[in-house]
């Protein structure tokens, strides 16, 4: 099989929500000799645009989307032992949590795969992350974007104090803050200074793709 057909497959496989035919093709993408890179940028990445286009368009819902995330990483589960250090070329830094006293994480993990899918370094604090633990991380892992996410009411005031730790560490100016979760609007993120809302995982990946165009 050709390179094409393989990327092709591959594409095809995270659309149709394919777990089995993924991983079979991200075998196939080794054995005709893509790079891992290749197969996840050319490949895999495409079947996720058009996944976010049908999700605009009303074809697709929040469970293909999730479907579509879970496909994505059994793909990536065959690739990434095969990705050497260096192999792929990130096009920006982010560090994301679910912040403090909230643990839910699917959308959260949709926007990780889908940043990850389109070429950032994602460095996932996972959920209950306190201001202390953004901190801590955007010193030392020194990231262009940090992203929260918050689907309690009662935890989206959180944000704000991770806002305020941040540039109380004098680190907020040097990172962008975007901010996402069922109870949050475009107003409350701007009330509390972050630089952007993302409605849903495809929206809040374009403000991130946008941002690292401009770096
Ligand atoms: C699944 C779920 C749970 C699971 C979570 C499992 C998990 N691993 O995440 C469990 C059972 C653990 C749970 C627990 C609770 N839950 Co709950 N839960 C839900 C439920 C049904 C679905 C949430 C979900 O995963 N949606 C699917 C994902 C894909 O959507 P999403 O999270 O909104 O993410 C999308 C966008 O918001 C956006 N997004 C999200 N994060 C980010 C971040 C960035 C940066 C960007 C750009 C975008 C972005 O992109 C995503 C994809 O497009 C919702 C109801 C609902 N329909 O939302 C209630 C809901 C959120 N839960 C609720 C409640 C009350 C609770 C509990 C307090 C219940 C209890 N009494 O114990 C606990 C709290 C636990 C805690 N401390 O966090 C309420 C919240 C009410 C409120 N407004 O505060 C809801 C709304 C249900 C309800 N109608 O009452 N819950």
């Amino acid at each position: 099989m050709s390179k094409r057909e393989v990327l092709a497959r591959l594409r095809d496989a995270i659309v149709n929500l394919d777990i089995d035919g993924v991983k079979n093709a991200a075998r196939e993408a080794l054995e005709t000799g893509l790079t891992p890179y290749e197969a996840i940028m050319e490949g895999m990445a495409k079947g996720m645009e058009v996944v976010g286009q049908k999700y605009e368009a009303g074809e697709y819902f929040l469970a293909e989307l999730i479907m579509a995330g879970e496909t994505m990483k059994e793909g990536l589960s065959v690739l990434e032992p095969h990705m050497k250090a260096g192999d792929m070329k990130h096009i920006g830094r982010v560090v994301i949590g679910t912040v403090e006293g909230d643990l839910h994480d699917i959308g959260k993990n949709v926007v990780v795969t889908l940043l990850t899918a389109s070429g950032f370094e994602v460095i996932d604090l996972g959920v209950d992350v306190s201001a202390e633990k953004f901190v801590e991380a955007v010193k030392q892992y020194n990231p262009d974007i940090v992203a929260m996410s918050a689907l309690l009411t009662t935890t989206m005031v959180n944000m704000a104090k991770v806002i305020k730790a941040l540039e109380e560490a004098g680190v907020r100016s040097k990172v962008k803050v975007i901010v996402g979760g069922a109870p949050l609007t475009e107003e409350y993120a701007r009330q509390i200074g972050a630089d952007a809302y993302g409605r849903d995982a495809v929206e809040g990946v374009n403000i991130c793709k946008k941002w690292a165009s401009k770096k």
